[in-house]
């Protein structure tokens, strides 16, 4: 593959960040839920990648991307067009769009419903339909963590917490249950302190900093740290084999911290992939965690991708999979913008705040026939036209609510590790 050199440090780190996701995706695709919900062995994965070196596109193809990267295209690619902030109606229109030309792409069971809806509203309200998801409880899934890298791309360099608000409402186009929400603001997070080089030690206290600071929110506090507690231990003791404690399920919960835990141990060497590079290692880890390998494969590669650099990716890997070529042009995209956005006074909110036209109301003559009836003439119609319908010009603001009060479920009660549910 034939492509221009980077010109420094941050363009490394883009293409890395695009690419990882991609690849990760690609690579763990082909083996997602393959061994149902059990783990691969590494000597496995090894098998695999060893296919990969002898790869020849015109005679094996390639391997294709899945919803992750469907998904995680249109956010950058709507990044790039409104270029100083996140639109989300722009965001749902593209992910609408996205899945009507190429549905096969793997999406979720649930999330289809989502689309569907956002698309008979025209986005109208484009957080609406995620509310109804799960009986209003909001979906989980980390759909929305699985796509949350461009974000962390174009934030670089601005406070965290706005990098926390524009996770957020990229997410609750989709997922509005707190923990799939959280999972994509650790996943954001966790990427953008990649892209900033963040060493193990700082990057783990950051998290967990982060975790502690969600006090409103105490369900995603305590099961989120949870699993950072499992996690810090494991790195001290170097134990690989946390399938099972940490997950490999569809569930944000159970894949975002499987994926940070696979780019943090995979940064000291590990004996039965002594072989492969640092960023291969990564991916390879966290694809070893079976069940959900490519968002697990996907989320881990972006970190990687973004801490080490496009150098760190081997090039046999690109002709490989499909998309990377387009991913690397979006890096690029990204990091020219950041640097505009970074070098320009405009102060404007991050996210955009949606006007929601309110509706006129179809008066239905069952509802209501009183008020069907013939105006009486001493009753002024503007009178009876404001009782039937709002005007169609008022609006409301849509204010991003966060979640009605959580219960204190502990940590034990909140989560099913076997299972892979949260209860
Ligand atoms: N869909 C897939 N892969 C096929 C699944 C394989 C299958 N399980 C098998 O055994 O072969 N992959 C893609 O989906 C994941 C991202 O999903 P997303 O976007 O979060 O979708 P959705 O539908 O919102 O949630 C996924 C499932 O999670 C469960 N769930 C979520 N919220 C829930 C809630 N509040 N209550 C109960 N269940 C909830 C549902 O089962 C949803 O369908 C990625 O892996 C991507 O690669
Ligand atoms: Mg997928
Ligand atoms: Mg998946």
């Amino acid at each position: 593959m034939d492509m221009d050199k980077c010109e420094d440090e941050l363009q490394e780190r883009f293409r890395g960040c695009m690419l990882g996701a991609v690849l990760g995706d690609c690579l763990g695709g082909p083996l997602e839920f393959k061994n149902g919900n059990n783990s691969f062995p590494f000597s496995r994965l090894k098998r695999e990648f060893r296919l990969y070196d002898a790869w020849e596109p015109e005679r094996d193809g390639v391997l294709e991307f899945t919803d992750d990267t469907a998904m995680a295209r249109q956010l950058a690619y709507s990044l790039l067009e409104t270029r100083t902030h996140l639109d989300p109606r722009n965001l749902a229109r593209r992910f609408v769009d996205e899945y009507h030309r190429e549905q096969g792409r793997g999406y979720g069971e649930a999330v289809t419903e989502v689309f569907e809806k956002l698309h008979k509203s025209d986005c109208r309200d484009p957080y609406g339909p995620a509310k109804e998801q799960f009986k209003t409880e909001g979906s989980f899934g980390n759909g929305a963590a699985m796509r949350v890298h461009p974000v962390a791309m174009f934030c670089h360099g601005r406070s965290r917490t706005e990098l926390l608000e524009m996770a957020d409402a990229s997410a609750r186009i989709t997922h509005s249950h707190q923990l799939g929400v959280r999972g994509a603001q650790l996943q954001a997070y966790a990427v953008s302190m990649a892209l900033d080089g963040v060493d193990s030690k700082a990057f783990l206290a950051n998290m967990l900093e982060l975790v502690e600071s969600f006090s409103e929110d105490p369900k995603s506090k305590h099961t989120y740290r949870y699993k950072f507690e499992i996690m810090r231990k494991a790195l001290a003791t170097k134990n690989d084999d946390l399938a099972i404690a940490l997950g490999n399920g569809v569930a944000a919960l159970h894949s975002v911290p499987s994926a940070i835990f696979s780019f943090l141990r995979a940064q000291s060497p590990i004996e039965q992939l002594r072989d492969s590079s640092r960023f291969v290692r990564t991916v390879q880890l966290a694809i070893s965690f079976g069940g959900d390998t490519d968002t697990i494969g996907s989320m881990a590669g972006a970190m990687a991708g973004a801490y080490y650099g496009e150098v760190d990716v081997p090039e046999n890997f690109l002709d490989v999979c499909e998309g990377v070529y387009d991913a690397i042009k979006q890096a690029d995209g990204l990091v020219k913008l950041v640097r505009e956005n970074l070098d320009s006074d405009v102060s404007e909110p991050i996210v955009k705040r949606i006007k929601i036209e309110v509706q006129e109301i179809e008066v239905k003559p069952d509802i209501n026939p009183e008020l069907l009836k013939p105006e009486p003439e001493d009753i002024k119609p503007d009178v009876i036209k404001s009782e039937l319908k709002p005007s169609a010009s008022k609006s409301k603001e849509d204010v991003v609510e966060p979640d009605s009060a959580l219960d204190n479920d502990t940590t034990d009660s909140a989560i099913d590790i076997k299972h892979n549910i949260v209860k």
